[in-house]
């Protein structure tokens, strides 16, 4: 085996060399600070955009090949919802609205009992809505906007091996095996849940790292447009809730849906031939079933396995002055709040008003990084696993719809006081562990509220039984039921 390792000169050195002879009025890198992005997925992409408007000279590594030269992966387009930090993100580096055009606005959800009726409940006033953003496009056009700066360049088929935090030099594989050295004075690491930058971390003193994969995984299942049309109505995000089992789907340009069906891995296992599937579906998913296809199910469920789902917590997100995590790389959540691409993104954005208020000094932005969003980011994660253990353990339809009138009808009491936690996670950019606070002292005023009402009712109730022993069974809700529910309530 030979292995080549290619001079660090023969990269970002060489760079700073060459900018250094060039008559270019753009090329301005000379003595410039040298950032490689590690990662040039969708955080990677549009951090690069980021510091690329610093003008500093970003490298991209990216250990896959160019995504926009890659041919169409036919029938799996892979959806996305963005909304406000994600949003705010983009702005910042000036291509919200390119986005934002070739995004689907979703202002509802839409609740699929299992009798097949459908229940919209907006997710807010007119304007709040998130948008079904396609992942792949979204990532081409911020790897060609990252492109479009003079002192960015993106190396493809570059994967990360190892790094030295104490030179910072880092070592990438190619494609043909060949090995690269290259140098850099700040090295972000955006690659991903299961990040090569991180690995040094691990090997150090004082740093906290946990990972937990949750049981249930997920498939993504394609559902066709009807005569040329979306199967079912486009301007919202389609919910199955069956607590241990649910399907969330989100509408493409193409007219199509990407079903996402989230469902524990035992259950998977226990569906094994293409009737299994049909059965499976037809208890569960009646009304989408035939949207999907029979034949489509029986041949798309066994193309690819079920994917795993991990929760990655990690502090702090720095080395030094050399090397600073984000995105997935430092906080992968399950994806049980939308939340995971939009919090990289802000990601972003945080670091970016950090740099402005300490004036790009490194050694001090770093650690005030790691200090200011670990909280934030902890927070959602835990939300997130906290809205997967509350869906699979009693949420079907009714419920789903129950818990969201109460909670918009509160808001709609008291617009200031009380504030739905969707609201505050989804369409401000209020800290997540603020959001949180707020949310819990909310709820303590909610379930007082809920109790006094209880109370009332059991009152109220009990004096119409003395007068009128009439069918009390006939009320929707036996009392026990709706006691269970109020006493639920309190774990949100
Ligand atoms: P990634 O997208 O994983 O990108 C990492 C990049 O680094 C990749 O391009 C990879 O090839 C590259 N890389 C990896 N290792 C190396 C290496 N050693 N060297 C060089 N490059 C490397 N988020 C939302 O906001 N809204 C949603 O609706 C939503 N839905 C989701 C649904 C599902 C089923 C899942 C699983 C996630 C969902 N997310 C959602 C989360 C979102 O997908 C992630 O948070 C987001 O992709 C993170 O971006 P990233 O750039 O940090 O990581
Ligand atoms: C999961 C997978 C509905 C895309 C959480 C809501 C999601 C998305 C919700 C996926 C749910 C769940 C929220 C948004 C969004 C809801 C949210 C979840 C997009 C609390 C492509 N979640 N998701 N909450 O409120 O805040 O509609 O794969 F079913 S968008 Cl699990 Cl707002």
């Amino acid at each position: 085996m030979t292995t080549n390792y290619r001079r660090v000169s023969d990269t970002c050195k060489r760079h700073r060399r060459d900018s250094s002879t060039m008559e270019e009025s753009n090329c301005i890198t000379n003595q410039k600070t040298v950032v490689a992005v590690v990662g040039g997925g969708l955080v990677g992409s549009l951090n690069a955009c980021f510091f690329a408007k610093r003008g500093f000279h970003v490298e991209v590594f990216e250990s896959r090949g160019d995504i926009r030269c890659a041919k169409k992966v036919k029938g799996r387009s892979i959806n996305l919802a963005l909304s406000h930090r994600g949003r705010q993100a983009l702005k910042h580096v000036g291509i919200e609205e390119k986005i934002v055009s070739k995004g689907i606005p979703m202002h509802a959800r839409m609740i699929h009992s299992l009798s097949g009726k459908q229940t919209p409940i907006p997710y807010g006033k007119k304007g709040q809505y998130i948008l079904s953003i396609d992942r792949a496009n979204l990532n081409k056009e911020l790897l060609t906007v990252a492109e479009a700066y003079p002192n960015t360049k993106l190396n493809f088929d570059h994967k990360l091996q190892d790094w030295s935090p104490e030179t910072g030099q880092m070592t990438f594989i190619r494609a043909d095996g060949a090995k690269d050295q290259i140098e850099a004075d700040l090295i972000v690491g955006c690659d991903g849940a299961f990040s090569a930058v991180r690995k040094q971390f691990l090997r150090r003193s004082r740093f906290n790292y946990s990972q937990t994969y949750i049981p249930d995984g997920y498939m993504e299942l394609t559902m066709p447009p009807v005569n040329g049309e979306f199967a079912m109505e486009p301007n919202y995000l389609h919910i199955w809730p069956r607590n241990a089992f649910m399907m969330i789907s989100l509408p493409n340009l193409d007219k199509t849906f990407t079903c996402t069906l989230f469902m524990p891995f035992e259950n998977f296992e226990k569906i094994t031939t293409g009737d299994e599937v049909i059965e499976f579906f037809q208890e569960y998913f009646p009304d989408a079933t035939p949207l999907i296809g029979v034949d489509a199910l029986k041949r798309d469920f066994f193309c690819l396995p079920a994917q795993a789902m991990v929760s990655v917590k990690c502090s702090p997100y720095h080395i030094g002055d050399k090397c600073v995590l984000m995105g997935d790389a430092a906080h992968a959540v399950v994806p049980f709040y939308g939340q995971g691409m939009n919090a990289g993104f802000e990601d972003c954005i945080v670091f970016d008003e950090i740099m402005n208020e300490f004036s790009e000094d490194l050694g001090a932005v770093l650690p005030e990084y790691s200090r200011v969003r670990v909280p934030d980011d902890q927070a959602i994660a835990d939300l997130a696993m906290y809205n997967y253990i509350e869906m699979r353990a009693h949420v079907n339809s009714k419920w789903f719809l129950f818990r969201k009138h109460v909670d918009n009808f509160l808001h709609m009491l008291m617009p200031n006081t009380i504030v739905p936690l969707y609201t505050m996670v989804t369409f401000t950019r209020t800290r997540y562990h603020k959001a949180v606070e707020h949310w819990q002292w909310q709820n303590k005023v909610i379930n007082q509220v809920l109790m006094l009402t209880a109370v009332g009712a059991t009152v109220a109730g009990s004096c119409l039984l003395i007068k009128r022993r009439t069918d009390v069974i006939k009320m929707g809700l036996s009392a026990e039921e709706m006691w269970n529910r109020i006493l639920a309530l309190k774990t949100f």
